[in-house]
Parts: C-alpha cells; structure tokens; sequence
C-alpha cells in the first residue's frame, strides 16, 4: 500500500540535465573514495576573504578539464541564525546580508567536479577574471576548482530538486516520496542501481515520548504538522524551510522547526526546538528517530560504539554475529551503518547542538527476532527497523536534534568502512589561493593561502 501515488516510474533518466555527459573533472588522475566522490566541498566565505562584501552574482565556480576551464555546479548560500543554510522566504531569519559573501556564508559544489591545476595559460585565456585557485586537499587528494569573476558561462546540471506540490524529492542518485502536507510522512525511496521498482525503507518514524505524572503519550511525526514554508532548490544542494507544531499534554515547544537539506546522495533534518520551562511538569521525554527498511533480511549492521563484527538482519542471523544487545553509540561515534551488498549502503549520524550531549541508544526491531509489529506500516514486519533513541532532553533551552543519512554502493568495499566514517566527519579542507601566472589580469600573484576552511 502506498500513501499517495507513485512518480517514480522512469525518474531517474533523464530528470537530471546532462549528469552523465558531464566530463569537466576528467583531467582529475587521482580516484577518489566513496565518501569524498558523494561528498561537498563546503568553502566558508572566511576562506575566500578577497571576495567578501562582494555580490555573489558575480562569481562562479570553474575547473580545468584538460583543455580549458569549464563550469561546474556550484551555489553560495547565506547563513540563518541557526548556523544552517538560509531560505529566502524561509521562517528564519539570514544572518547578515542576502547576496553578499559574508565569513559565515558557504560556498559548495561537489568533490567529484574538481579537476587538476589549470595551466598558466588557460587561466589567462578564460573570459572574466580568475579570483581564487581552490585547493582540495586530504591525504589522498590534491583537487582544484578556480572561483571567477564576470564569466557568464554556468554548468547547466541540478544534482537536486524538491517539487513543494507533490513532496518528490528527486536527485541523481535516488527519488523520494514525502507527503505534501507533512514533509517528514516518508514513502518509497528508489535508488539508482540498487533493485529497480524496490523502495529501500518502508517508512521513517519519529516518536516523542512524555510522561506528566501518571500520565504517559507518544507524539508521531504522523500528528507533528511540519509545514514547508520555503524552498531554495540549488544546483548541488536543495534546502527545505519547514515550521513544525510540537505540543505534548497542551505544552507548546517552541519555535519548532527544520531546515532540510538534500544532496545528490544525501539526506539531512536538523529540527529546531526550543523546549519552553514550562515544559518541565514532563518527565521520561524522549525522541525516537528510525528507519523501517523494506525486505531487508541478510542486510549487515553496525554503530559506532558497537561490535565491529557486525549484526546480520532477520532469522537466519541469529548466532551469525553480533545480535542487538552488541549495538551501542556514544555522541563522539553517533553513526549507524548497513549494507545491502546489493548497491546500496547507508551511513546515518546523529548531529546535536553543542550544548547538549544526549544519551543515545540505538533502536532495533527485527521481524525475524520476534519483535512486535510496531505501526503505522506501509509494508509488513520490521525489516528490519534501525535507528536512534535519544534521552532526556533538557527543558528551557534551544536545541537542535539532527540526523544525516548518507547514501552510496561502496561505504562498506574493501573493508573501507571506518574510512569512510572518518571521511564523512571530516570534510575535505579546501584552501584559497591566489592563482599563479595570471599577472595580466593585475592580479598579485603571491600564491599564499589565505585560510583554510573546514
Ligand atoms: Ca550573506
Ligand atoms: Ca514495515
């Protein structure tokens, strides 16, 4: 049974313009890691401190692919007060200026379209001006990409696209049904190489859970009324303003909300809240965070301060490795991670504000070790159902409660998993330098970092 109809038939040909013939990183000769190839490059504006002040309008993100520079997808985003990215028209409120780099903006495209240092002279034969060489750099990586002024010539690829009307959310990678009406009511998620016409997950469920005296309730995210307020679909990331509703026994939190983010192979909810004093006649309050996957019998798992042998899902892994008493986090190592060995692999992490430093413990239900049927279902049985409990939360302050959902084939290849945990927690620094050999254009050509982001 589904929610609401089905779009995904035939969406991933051909929605997104020309990924495929997309060949500006081609001079790039170094092979990049599962977690960096998905991957942002995320270049805050203190990085770029020659551009700043400066209308974003005028600049764009080029790379070398062996001939001449070409354009890539790429986006500056202003900031919101809540240190997320900014939505025009969104229900928070920008920090600092629309349309001008600030130290706190954030300049992003992906790690995939970098590509080798440009020659002298195709830095000086591009039309416009050449600002900032950008220099991806980790222990395996040396990439560059070249932010330009007044080139006219943009990458006309979308890696993303959320539709406000019907709640499909749509990538290169994978499509998503939300409802319309509530965007986190999750039907199928298709995925790009995994079994065509086979959603991934059943559902995501979120429960809030209070006590008030003798009193207990639990809160789905069936019954939160999560509003998307503003959109702002960009080339490599789409960001989602929604207002959510939260109250328990009458008790409003305030100023609820969240600020959700897609990439070409991600999925990202920071919700906002701000638990109000008066919420503390509530005890025992909780959140629960899952995902119900879809037939999933044999799919391997691990957390992050768990067993390193892993947790075989369904009957026949019992005594086939570790079992759900061996799961365990810790808020340093908050992630969660299964393989289908079938072209799918997940990385989930659990993402806090810094001034709380929850109690987490992991969720699991699996039909095949007899656990109960735990609704609302789209599709029968836990297959299984893995995700988050996070305890306590504090009263009287504003916290942000977040969980980021990777997604690839290769997190798990070659016994790369750790690497690609440590990789995706720590993103790829990039460093600005002012490019050598252009001194026709004035430019001083010192080729000195100016700042590191991270
Ligand atoms: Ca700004
Ligand atoms: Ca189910």
């Amino acid at each position: 049974m589904k929610l609401f109809p089905s779009f995904t038939n035939g969406i991933l040909a051909g929605v997104i313009t020309a990924c495929c013939a997309f060949q500006a990183n081609a001079a790039a000769d170094d092979t990049l890691s599962a977690a960096r190839d998905m991957q942002l490059a995320i270049v805050k504006g203190s990085a770029i401190e020659k551009v700043l002040g400066q209308s974003s309008d005028d600049y764009s993100v080029m790379v070398f692919n062996g001939t001449e520079l070409a354009p890539i997808p790429f986006q500056f985003d202003d900031l919101n007060d809540k240190g997320f990215p900014y939505v025009p028209g969104g229900s928070l409120a920008i920090e600092g200026q629309e349309g001008i780099i600030e130290a706190q903006d954030e300049l992003v495209f992906m790690i995939r379209d970098s590509g080798s240092k440009a020659e002298a002279d195709a830095l000086a034969a591009v039309e416009g001006e050449v600002v900032l060489e950008l220099e991806l750099k980790d222990l395996n990586i040396q990439r560059y990409a070249y932010l330009v002024k007044g080139n006219a010539s943009r990458s006309d690829v979308h890696y993303t696209h959320y539709n406000q009307e019907t709640g499909f959310i749509k990538t290169d990678h994978f499509t998503l049904e939300t409802d319309p009406d509530n965007i986190f009511v999750w039907a199928d998620l298709m995925y790009e190489g995994y079994e065509p016409q086979k959603s991934i997950w059943d559902t995501m469920k979120i429960r809030i859970h209070a006590r008030m005296g003798f009193l207990k309730t639990t809160l789905s995210n069936r019954f939160i009324p999560s509003e998307v307020v503003a959109v702002k679909n960009g080339a490599v990331r789409t960001i989602i303003s929604v207002d959510a509703t939260i109250a328990l026994f009458g008790v409003e939190l305030a100023s609820a909300g969240a600020n959700v983010t897609v990439t070409s192979q991600t999925l990202q909810f920071p919700v906002h809240i701000t638990v109000p004093k008066a919420a503390n006649i509530l005890s025992d309050f909780n959140i629960d965070i899952s995902l119900d996957f879809h037939e999933m019998d044999g799919v391997q798992i691990r957390s992050g301060a768990g067993s390193k042998e892993p947790l075989v899902a369904g009957k026949d892994g019992i005594g086939a490795g570790a079992e759900p008493k061996d799961l365990a986090l810790s808020v340093e190592e908050s992630w969660l991670t299964g393989t289908t060995q079938q072209g799918w692999d997940i990385i989930a992490f659990f993402v806090g504000s810094k001034n709380f430093a929850p109690d987490l413990d992991v969720l699991y239900f699996d039909h095949g070790r007899d656990s109960e049927e735990d609704s609302p279902e789209r599709y029968d049985g836990s297959y299984p159902q893995v995700g988050y409990i996070v305890n306590e939360l504090p009263v009287g302050e504003a916290i942000v409660i977040g969980i980021d959902l990777y997604f690839d084939d290769g997190f798990w290849a070659d016994g790369n998993l750790e690497t690609s945990v440590k990789e995706l927690q720590n993103p790829i620094a990039v460093i600005a330098h002012t490019p050598d050999g252009i001194a026709s254009t004035g430019l001083a050509s010192n080729g000195l970092a100016s700042s590191v982001s991270e």
